[in-house]
């Protein structure tokens, strides 16, 4: 990593003395940072040309002229802690006085380092992340000694940089991003040691559930066996509570070492040769993503505890570091922290280790009823409204909101009051601008098992055709509403249960969930559009046989037929609607209602006129304030930031 170190300095102005041991590392460093500098330079991300900044950097191997004038050292030399003393202390007795000495070490303990110099204040972690030209992250490690004015300089320095900088207050095994992705390794080799998931399933939850760039095992692989390994056993020694498991060790021992060698968990074409494993959301369906992450919010809430690292900035690490869309508090919240802590004593009652045992803090607020985004309150506040009507409850949760159907005893059946209480709070929430995107979903342990048949007990035929249209219209209202609408199931989704859920946009479902027409059994036939959509949906044979037998069908075989989006475990289930309903919620709301539109009502015209409405739908969104903006930031190469407009 020197060089890459070395190249940041460098292009922010400062003069550099690069000094290694041997003429031809220093020569094969020089090679890579002109590579670099003109790379960046041909994208036009350089102020100055690559020879100008290369002038900056003088390679030699003499710690003498390297040190004697330097404001700040930094050492990039393999993590051994005998070698890093070594240079400490050489470099203590060269550099004058008031010079910084910085450690890259990811892992080994500052304190240490500072005790070999005659200048422990001035002695300081500065961790930067591979390739540190591109990575943003620095973490800042101070140690007991470290002074507060040595603190502030490197984080300033780090600024200069044009990185962003998180303070690790207290030497801490692994500091805060190798202490969670560690937590997330061991999470993930026990799991496999379970035998229950294979690599690809686990690295598949990893990848569509939890949104991470690679999968675990994919990764491991990619920094290589051997790395990660003794990452771990660094971490180890110096109390962090992972375990490695045997086939972890024996992998380590075999030689198969991941990319580099070209076997690891993976194989690979050739040694170095590093292709992306195909993977799809289906392999990690039955894949619990809160168990591989819970262990790692335990830790981040160790680091919070022990104050070795403030909750913003352990976030913050992990979006820059891991390059995760979202921090692990974040996560813990949309989750739910009360099936956090669940998880935690369900694995600690199993594996009795350490790094299960749930954290004081975390189980105040969840004694507290602080549970993350659903209750407005977890690690962070959110604005959170909640409101109950007579079979509905409401939760606000800008951008989403939550109509929760909530008469569980009756398991959710739609009475009469339920259907006017619905169709009143779609028109509601169409209005309200901070609402992006609408989540429907049961109390209990379903979502909704049809129409109440109570209430057609005495119903003439006029009365029940009267019904019908009813709740045609109220679910037409869910259809006509100018935002996307997610069907979350929970549980039972059955005869006018299944219609709602069909007249929603997205279908996720839980894996228990239990979906089916069964209104043959009463002596009727479904009528709430099940005979025209969900035959549209499945086919008309397949909806026959639905409705014919009035059998009820498992989420998968749902999914299966294009019934349902996404499976997600029970405990997954909030999380995952959150997650989907959270990330279209990012994008431009009038593009989404128009493609809405055309799609829902298109589809019941003739292809080329459904093609001419897709046609005048564009021209409309091209208009847009918000097609102005996506534009231009992807030209821009920046986050485009839609408002409705
Ligand atoms: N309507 C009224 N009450 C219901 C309904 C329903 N659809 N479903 C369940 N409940 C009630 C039960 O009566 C019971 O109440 P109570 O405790 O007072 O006896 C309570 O909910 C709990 O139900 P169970 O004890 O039956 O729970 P189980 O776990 O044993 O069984 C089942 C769950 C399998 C879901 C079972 O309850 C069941 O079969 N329910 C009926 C499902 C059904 O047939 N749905 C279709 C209804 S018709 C329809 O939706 C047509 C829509 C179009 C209407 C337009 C035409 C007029």
């Amino acid at each position: 990593m020197g060089h890459g170190i070395a190249q940041v300095f460098a292009m922010a102005g400062f003069e550099v003395w690069m000094r290694d041991i041997d003429e031809n590392i220093l020569k094969n460093a020089m090679e890579k940072i002109k590579w670099s500098l003109e790379k960046l330079h041909s994208k036009g991300r350089l102020s100055e040309t690559p020879r100008e900044i290369i002038s900056r950097i003088h390679a030699t191997l003499d710690m003498n002229e390297a040190c004697r004038n330097a404001d700040f050292i930094i050492e990039a030399v393999p993590e051994i802690l005998d070698l890093k003393k070594k240079i400490f202390s050489e470099a203590d007795s060269i550099a004058p006085s008031h010079a910084i000495l910085a450690s890259n070490t990811s892992s080994l303990p500052i304190q240490e380092l500072a005790n070999v110099t005659k200048r422990p204040d001035k002695v300081i972690g500065m961790h930067f992340f591979n390739p540190p030209v591109i990575l943003k992250l620095v973490e800042v490690i101070k140690s007991s000694y470290t002074s507060d004015e040595t603190v502030q300089i490197v984080i300033d320095l780090a600024k200069r940089l044009g990185k962003e900088p998180v303070l690790v207050k207290k030497d801490s095994p692994g500091f805060i991003v190798n202490r969670i992705l560690g937590a997330i390794i061991h999470e993930a080799l026990w799991m496999l040691e379970d035998k229950k998931f294979g690599v690809k399933e686990i690295d598949a939850a990893c990848r569509f559930k939890l949104e991470m760039p690679m999968g675990i095992f994919e990764l491991i692989d990619y920094i290589g066996i051997d790395v990660v390994y003794h990452m771990m056993k660094a971490m180890i020694d110096r109390g962090a509570p992972f375990t490695l498991t045997k086939s972890f060790e024996e992998l380590f021992k075999s030689n198969n070492l991941g990319v580099k060698t070209g076997k690891g968990y993976y194989s690979y074409p050739a040694p170095g040769k590093y292709v992306k494993p195909s993977l799809s959301s289906l392999m990690g369906q039955n894949v619990n993503s809160l168990q591989i992450i819970a262990p790692a919010i335990n830790e981040a809430v160790h680091l919070v505890e022990e104050d070795i690292a403030d909750l913003v900035d352990i976030d913050k690490a992990i979006r820059l570091g891991l390059n995760f869309p979202h921090g692990i508090f974040e996560i813990a919240d949309n989750f739910g922290l009360d099936n956090v802590l669940n998880m935690l004593n369900e694995l600690y009652n199993k594996r009795k280790m350490d790094i299960y045992k749930p954290r004081k803090y975390l189980a105040s607020l969840v004694e507290n009823n602080n549970l993350g985004r659903k209750t407005g309150k977890g690690f962070y506040e959110y604005d959170v409204d909640v409101r109950k009507l007579d079979t509905l409850k409401i939760i606000r949760e800008k951008p989403l909101a939550w109509i929760i159907l909530n008469r569980p005893q009756k398991l959710n059946a739609l009475s009469i009051e339920m259907l006017d209480e619905i169709k009143r709070t779609f028109a509601e929430l169409d209005k309200d601008k901070d609402i992006r995107v609408i989540i429907i979903t049961g109390a209990g342990k379903s979502f909704c098992a049809g129409a109440d048949v109570k209430s057609f007990e005495n119903f003439s035929g006029v009365d029940a055709f009267k019904y019908s249209l009813k709740i045609q219209d109220a679910f037409g209202e869910i259809e006509r509403v100018g935002k996307p609408v997610i069907a979350a199931i929970n549980g039972y989704a059955l005869g006018g249960g299944l219609e709602l859920a069909m007249a929603c946009d997205l279908i996720i479902a839980s894996s228990s969930a239990i979906i089916g027409q069964p209104e043959i059994n009463l002596g009727i036939i479904p009528g709430a559009g099940a005979t025209q959509k969900l035959a549209r949906i499945i086919g008309s044979n397949k909806a026959k046989e639905l409705i014919y037998t009035g059998d009820m069908i498992s989420a998968e075989e749902g999914a299966r037929y294009g019934l349902i989006n996404q499976i997600a475990l029970a405990e997954e289930l909030e999380y995952i609607a959150r997650k989907i309903g959270l990330k279209i919620a990012e994008k431009p709301p009038l593009s989404l209602m128009i493609a809405k539109y055309v799609i829902n009502y298109g589809k019941d015209v003739a292809e080329k006129v459904g093609k001419i409405i897709e046609a005048l739908g564009f021209g409309l969104v091209r208009s847009t304030r918000d097609a102005e903006e996506g534009i231009k930031a992807f030209l821009e190469k920046k986050k485009p930031k839609f408002k409705g407009e």
